[in-house]
């Protein structure tokens, strides 16, 4: 399973399905930044794990991206200005799981 940006999931479809991974593609939401991206379900044998994460290698870019903070209760009087808060994003973000069993019904 892997988070990637949305810009990146396309690419990386493609490249994954070209190669002979089976992916399927959901539309997902990063909690930090609030912001779409994609989440790929990839089910394959244990030796072509590496494959795959080779893939999202070189189809997955690093990325700074900008949060403008929410900002705060002032009080009469009081000042606020909200500055970005630079953070960056990606590539990718893998997680490689056991799967119990595997069925097409
Ligand atoms: P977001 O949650 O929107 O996070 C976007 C980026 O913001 C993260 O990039 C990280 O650089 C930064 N960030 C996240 N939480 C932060 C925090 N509490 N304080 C400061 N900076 C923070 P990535 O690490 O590359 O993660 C990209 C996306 O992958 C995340 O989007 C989230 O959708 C997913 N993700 C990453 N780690 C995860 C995890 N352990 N569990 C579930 N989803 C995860």
């Amino acid at each position: 399973m892997a988070v990637v940006q949305g810009e990146d999931a396309g690419g990386a479809v493609q490249a994954l399905s070209q190669a002979g991974f089976p992916v399927t593609r959901l539309a997902s939401t990063g909690g930090f930044l609030q912001q779409g991206n994609a989440t790929l379900l990839i089910g394959v044998d244990d030796d072509r794990v590496d494959g795959v994460i080779s893939v999202l290698r070189d189809n997955c870019r690093e990325r700074n991206r900008y949060l403008t903070p929410v900002p705060p209760m002032v009080q009469p009087g009081e000042f606020f200005m909200p500055y970005p808060v630079e953070v960056q994003v990606g590539g990718a973000t893998v997680w490689v799981l056991p799967v119990e069993s595997f069925e097409r019904l």
